[in-house]
């Protein structure tokens, strides 16, 4: 019923409704009428109440309610099931859970705000109430264990090309999973992956979008090396909007891998790189590479040019030339 009051308010927006034609159009009582809205209320609606005049509905909530992003995507292959928190620790570690019970493709966890939120090797990420998307994917892929890292890259390649759209910045990906602006990171993917060595279950993609953090809301560690959209463009951005754009470019590259192989989506990599052609430094699990980034192959792996030869490296992390490691 809440949903129904809702859509009339909706059908009406910038005028109002009078809670008796609410209350004869959905055959409910005036006070249950006033009820829902008082719900709607909490949940972060704006909804005006006057005597003889009835309800306007003003703003939408500030927050990722899964009601309003399903709508958008009714189309679109992933997010037609999202889960939705005020606050969790993680939402990879949620979304692998949910994964574990059978969690369908395509189901996305979000939060406004993540306690322990996870980078790669045991790292954090700083998730601040209400101030990014903070989400994860669960994805079911028929491929190998060892084509998992693809996805990351795929994914970097879709959250650059949604924040393209929307505000044509200029974002490019270091290898293998940083979206940077202005050489500073915008945000953050980590894929995790649970299956056995020859068969891949399933993968959680978390995307994490600085959105509308201010550089004073960043810990002063991270100030030199982060940035946000909103101190990109100087203004606050709809946190709906690009989450529905990043759900829906994640859809459309996963689509175009399944249907054409890696080679296109290797292709927007490399188009969208900050990597290639760059002096880099790779800290590998057990080494550290120094030399110029000269290609990412058909696996996603990093080839770099020593000036010992070439070096292949799967994983690890690199710094750029004249950016603070
Ligand atoms: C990552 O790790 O960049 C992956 C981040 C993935 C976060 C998302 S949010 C939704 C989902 N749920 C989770 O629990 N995680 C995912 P890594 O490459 O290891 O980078 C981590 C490093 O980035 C940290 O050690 C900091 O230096 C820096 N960092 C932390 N928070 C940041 C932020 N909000 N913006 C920019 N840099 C940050």
């Amino acid at each position: 019923m809440r949903e129904r009051v809702l859509e009339l308010l909706r059908e009406k927006q910038g005028e109002f409704v009078s809670g008796e034609d609410l209350s004869s159009k959905l055959g409910i009582s005036r006070t249950a009428v006033w009820k829902h809205i008082q719900g709607l209320r909490r949940e972060g609606y704006r909804i005006e109440a006057r005597p003889r005049q009835g309800y306007l509905l003003s703003s939408l909530p500030d927050l990722l309610v899964p009601r309003e992003l399903i709508r958008e995507l009714a189309r679109d292959r992933l997010g037609s099931e999202i889960h939705h928190y005020q606050t969790l620790d993680s939402t990879n570690r949620k979304a692998k859970d949910l994964a574990a019970h059978g969690a369908a493709e395509g189901t996305v966890v979000i939060a406004e705000e993540q306690t322990a939120g996870a980078g790669r090797m045991g790292r954090n990420w700083f998730s601040p109430a209400g101030k990014g998307i903070w989400m994860s994917v669960i994805l079911r892929p028929t491929m190998l264990p060892a084509d998992a890292p693809k996805i990351t890259l795929l994914s970097a390649v879709a959250t650059v090309r949604a924040i393209e759209d929307l505000y044509g910045l200029p974002a490019a990906i270091k290898w293998p999973n940083d979206v940077l602006i202005s050489g500073k990171k915008v945000c953050g993917i980590l894929t995790e992956m649970v299956g056995e060595m020859d068969a891949l279950h399933y993968l959680v993609v978390g995307i994490g979008i600085n959105a509308n953090l201010e550089e004073r809301d960043f810990p002063p560690p991270l100030r030199r090396r982060a940035t946000s959209l909103k101190v990109e463009l100087g203004r606050k951005v709809d946190r709906r909007a690009l989450t529905v754009q990043c759900l829906r470019k994640l859809g459309q590259v996963y689509t175009l891998l399944e249907e054409e192989g890696f080679a296109p989506v290797l292709r927007l990599w490399k188009r969208y790189s900050a990597t290639l052609g760059e002096q880099v430094v790779v800290q590998t699990p057990s080494e550290r590479i120094e030399g110029r980034a000269v290609d990412v192959d058909a696996d996603g792996a990093l080839w770099v040019q020593t000036w010992y030869g070439r070096r292949r490296v799967v994983a690890g992390d690199v710094t750029l030339r004249g950016e603070s490691p």
